[in-house]
């Protein structure tokens, strides 16, 4: 079968299931891009101002990243109690999650509760593609076009894009010409994928590629993993909560929500101390140890210069080497999967099962971290010119992060200036939040807000109620436009850059970075400032009459 790799990526199931929106022009007061949470709360909030809002989401269904990323073994890595709304205490007590860490169909389905609950779909139209937005100066309005024939004009156009959500598609000659089926992990199929008695390549180690990894092991007749770059992988500990914990928290939710808004990442992981270097060995290892029994992305907090000191960063990184070869049978795959570079440089993996998952006789593990992958030819993948001949191959190659999806539209603004043009040597924003030349325009976690260093939901969260409350004081001053002043952007990205620059996390090549996509500009894209000292600077912008932009 010939496969084009075009068609194979689609997703025809679900544009099949899509009803065709009227052929119309619309004028609304907000037009927002997405319908994952940030786009679902984006809408809540300035429908409860009054506003007229339509949502515009290429899926048929909301969820974003949730809605795109239904791969076996995808799950959240933080903890679903806290990966949840906290907006509406009702709904935060009534919604019941089962898990310590949520799987991607419940927390589909929690997204669809809360669309369901706050009445969201009416102003939601799905299947369509947002394909232009051009903002007109004269009108002081937005006319966006979609790939459907509904046009729409708006005073505010607001990006709930997400991070991460434009799937990167690695350049590698022969992929087209694969004559199995070819499937992407944030593009897949809502229909089973059936990999029994088949031979499968896997492309990617990163959080995608160690959550599925385990899982098509499981069913496969034979599992190729091509390795780039070893990652680090912290055990999940995942388990179903238990009636007592939930009534705790749900009885605590404000105290320990309000906490958690005092951390760097906006999660309760308490610090281990200020230095790895100032503890005795054993009381570093003791440390390290307790952290990888509780499992997750705590272990990141275990002392804050672990992305600051070499040395220290050392010590953790050693600690999970050892792990590995414990974990291990065969020596010489446990130094393959043994990462060489910082810990915590790239996003930090949390997975069950994912080291022991080597030992199986159907996986081999296939380093192309020197010989990359010279092609794939019709019937599997060649390193080396030697060919691993596979049924079906998965690309857990990840996304062009951050920007990827804006850049994916035609952006237009003042005096016919493209966002693509203005980001050409990276993105350039005002707080994360707005760019200048482009009015009434804002980026939920935008580049430069600290979005994906952080707890997801809580700085969505934030990010909507910063805009709402922005919209919410223009009307009440009759305002129409607002736009950031150049001096106020360029002193962001210069305090940004600045702090970048100080981490151990800007110096190897991660999507942060945007490293991963060929001919991207090299500029760490997330604010690594933490959440209370960002919020701290919105807040403070705010309250000294929005300074930085310029309103009329
Ligand atoms: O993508 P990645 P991801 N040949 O970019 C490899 C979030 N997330 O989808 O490292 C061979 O991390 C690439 O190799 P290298 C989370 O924030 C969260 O896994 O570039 N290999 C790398 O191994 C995460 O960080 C959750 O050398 C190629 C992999 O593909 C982010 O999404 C779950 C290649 C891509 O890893 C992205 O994760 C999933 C090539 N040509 C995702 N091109 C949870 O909450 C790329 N690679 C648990």
């Amino acid at each position: 079968m010939s496969n084009d790799i075009r068609r194979t990526l689609g997703t025809s199931k679900m544009v099949s299931q899509i009803s065709t929106p009227p052929n119309s022009i619309n004028d609304v007061d907000t037009v927002i891009v997405g319908a994952g949470f940030a786009g679902m709360y984006m809408l809540y909030r300035l429908r409860n101002l009054g506003l007229t809002v339509q949502i515009l989401e290429a899926g048929d269904g909301v969820g974003g990243t949730w809605y795109w990323n239904r791969y076996p073994g995808a799950r959240c890595d933080t903890e679903s109690m806290f990966y949840s709304y906290q907006f509406s205490n009702d709904l935060q007590q009534e919604w019941e999650w089962t898990e310590r860490y949520p799987r991607q169909p419940e927390i589909l389905k929690y997204a669809n509760h809360v669309a369901d609950r706050f009445d969201l779909r009416r102003d939601i139209i799905f299947g369509t593609r947002v394909i232009s937005a051009k903002w007109h100066e004269k009108k002081q309005i937005w006319y966006i076009k979609t790939s459907t024939p509904n046009h729409i004009s708006a005073q505010f156009c607001i990006m709930a894009t997400g991070c991460l959500s434009s799937p990167n598609i690695p350049d590698i000659s022969g992929l087209n010409e694969f004559e199995g089926d070819i499937f992407h992990t944030g593009l897949w199929p809502d229909q089973h994928v059936n990999f029994a008695n088949k031979s499968v390549a896997i492309l990617g180690t990163g959080s995608s590629g160690i959550q599925v990894i385990p899982e098509i092991a499981k069913d496969a007749k034979r599992l190729y993993v091509f390795q780039r770059t070893a990652n680090y992988v912290v055990p999940a500990h995942n388990r179903p909560l238990n009636s007592k914990e939930v009534s705790y928290i749900k009885a605590n939710y404000s105290k320990i929500r309000a906490k958690a808004k005092q951390t760097y990442s906006g999660n309760i992981f308490e610090t281990g101390g200020p230095s790895a270097l100032a503890v005795s060995n054993e009381e570093r290892s003791r440390e390290y140890e307790e952290r990888w029994q509780m499992g997750g992305l705590c272990f990141m907090a275990a002392y804050e210069d672990l992305q600051v000191s070499p040395e220290a960063n050392e010590t953790a990184a050693k600690f999970i080497r050892n792990k590995i070869k414990e974990a291990v049978n065969d020596i010489n795959v446990a130094e393959l999967l043994s990462p060489k570079n910082l810990f915590g440089c790239k996003r930090l993996c949390v997975a069950s099962g994912y080291y022991e998952t080597f030992n199986r006789k159907n996986v081999n593990l296939i380093d192309v971290s020197e010989k990359s992958i010279d092609c794939i030819t019709p019937n599997g993948v060649s390193v080396d010119s030697k060919e691993f001949k596979v049924d079906t191959i998965v690309l857990a190659t990840g996304f062009d992060a951050m920007t990827g999806a804006l850049k994916k539209i035609d952006i237009t603004g003042i005096g016919n200036i493209k966002l693509k043009e203005k980001w050409q040597d990276g993105p350039r924003t005002y707080l994360g939040l707005t760019t200048t030349g482009f009015p009434n325009f804002f980026t939920i976690t935008g580049p430069g807000s600290p979005s994906v260093l952080t707890n997801m939901i809580p700085s969505v969260e934030q990010h909507v109620e910063w805009v709402s409350e922005c919209v919410r004081f223009m009307m009440s001053r009759g305002l129409k436009k607002i736009v950031a002043s150049s001096s106020a952007e360029n002193g962001w990205m210069e305090h940004a850059n600045d702090l970048a620059e100080k981490s151990l996390r800007s110096t190897c090549l991660s999507w942060y970075l945007g490293s991963n996509v060929p001919g991207k500009p090299r500029i760490f894209m997330p604010y690594i400032g933490g959440v209370p000292i960002y919020v701290e600077k919105c807040e403070n912008v705010v309250a000294n009459g929005y300074f930085g932009f310029e309103m009329s």
